[in-house]
């Protein structure tokens, strides 16, 4: 697809009369606030493409770039959890790309670029913990957990929420972390036993903090950047870092092999890496730590260095084989149990 000259006139960008704007045609897997947000500030400043954007989260992307297969309408896959991006790469579903802004960013993405053959790259990262009701927890007595352990507590029953691992990036990297800490019978065995204090796994990963939020549940196990958003708002959630250790996330981004728009998602892909685009990110409540290494992280932002984390090896959970084998799992023991 062409880009297109557009005239400025009194210092905004017009298309000239009779010209056809490019296409991008986006996936975009975090908070719906966040991909609008990027959507506005990229189309203000890039008059010449439109944005086609679908909110979803990050295992229903990955199953609609796998349905779209050889006929792809996605062009770019922006955010989420990495493990379903290099899912997408290893499956052949997305493109090797080098963006000229790849040096620029830390550490952590560059080696999810190189973990990938450059088929994804890290956007953010941030840790798994949960987010609870102060007010909810102060009125039953219900005494605040610190670890893992902790969420087994019987005065839970019914107090937590976590999305299905098949939908939610987060609720994989939950699963993914268990196995790690416990090892994979142990973490089966342990969300058997939380079961029992789960009212409902949800669709979107940060949907139980929204729902601790406004009062309908206790607490949601979430990332923690997520409960701090909820925080930030006035709403009175306390955040929560597991006592054992937790994981911890490199939210990613991958070009469709084959995209129809493949100029435009260049375009788009190289933008989102500068740091003033990442700087703009805790204006829609985004408060993950950027991957540019010149961006700044928000203040609200956990701190990572204070906050116990796993080694997560994000190769052996962002394997077609062993992310099949776990969510088949979870399926037969965990979201077969009828709700109690
Ligand atoms: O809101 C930001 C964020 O938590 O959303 C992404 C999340 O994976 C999307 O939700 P799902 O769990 O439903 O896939 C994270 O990557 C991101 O930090």
């Amino acid at each position: 697809m062409k880009t297109l000259k557009y005239a400025l006139i009194g210092g905004a960008a017009f298309l000239p009369a009779g010209a056809m704007a490019a296409e991008l045609n986006l996936i975009c897997s975090a908070d719906v606030v966040i991909c609008e947000k990027l959507v506005s500030e990229f189309e203000a400043s890039h008059s010449d493409i439109d944005v086609n954007m679908v909110r979803l989260s990050s295992g229903e992307a990955y199953a609609k770039v796998r349905a779209e297969g050889r006929n792809p309408q996605t062009d770019l896959w922006w955010g989420g959890t990495g493990d379903p991006h290099l899912q997408a790469a290893h499956d052949g579903l997305t493109a090797e790309y080098k963006s000229p802004m790849l040096d620029k960013l830390q550490d952590w993405a560059q080696g999810q670029a190189k973990t990938s053959d450059y088929h994804t790259v890290g956007v953010y990262s941030g840790a798994l913990g949960w987010g609870y009701n102060k007010d909810i927890f102060a009125e039953k007595g219900i005494k605040a957990p610190e670890c893992w352990s902790d969420l087994l507590d019987p005065a839970l029953k019914g107090e937590i929420q976590i999305a299905d691992p098949n939908s939610s990036g987060t609720a994989y990297t939950t699963l993914a972390t268990l196995v790690q800490i416990m090892g994979e019978d142990e973490a089966f065995d342990f969300l058997k036993k939380m079961h029992a204090n789960v009212s409902q796994y949800t669709k979107s990963g940060s949907a139980p903090v929204k729902a601790a939020a406004r009062g309908e549940t206790g607490l949601g196990i979430v990332f923690q950047h997520d409960a701090v958003a909820q925080a930030v708002e006035g709403f009175p959630i306390e955040v929560g870092s597991p006592c054992e250790g937790t994981g911890y996330e490199i939210g990613s981004m991958s070009m469709i092999e084959g995209a129809q728009n493949e100029e435009s998602a260049k375009v788009f892909y190289d933008w989102v890496l500068t740091p003033e685009v990442q700087n703009m990110m805790p204006e829609a409540g985004s408060f993950q730590i950027p991957s540019n290494a010149s961006a700044t992280p928000p203040k609200e932002a956990p701190d990572l260095s204070k906050i116990k984390l796993i080694d997560y090896d994000f190769a052996e959970y962002g394997s077609a084989e062993r992310r099949k084998e776990l969510l088949s799992r979870w399926d037969e023991e965990i979201g077969s149990l009828p709700l109690q």
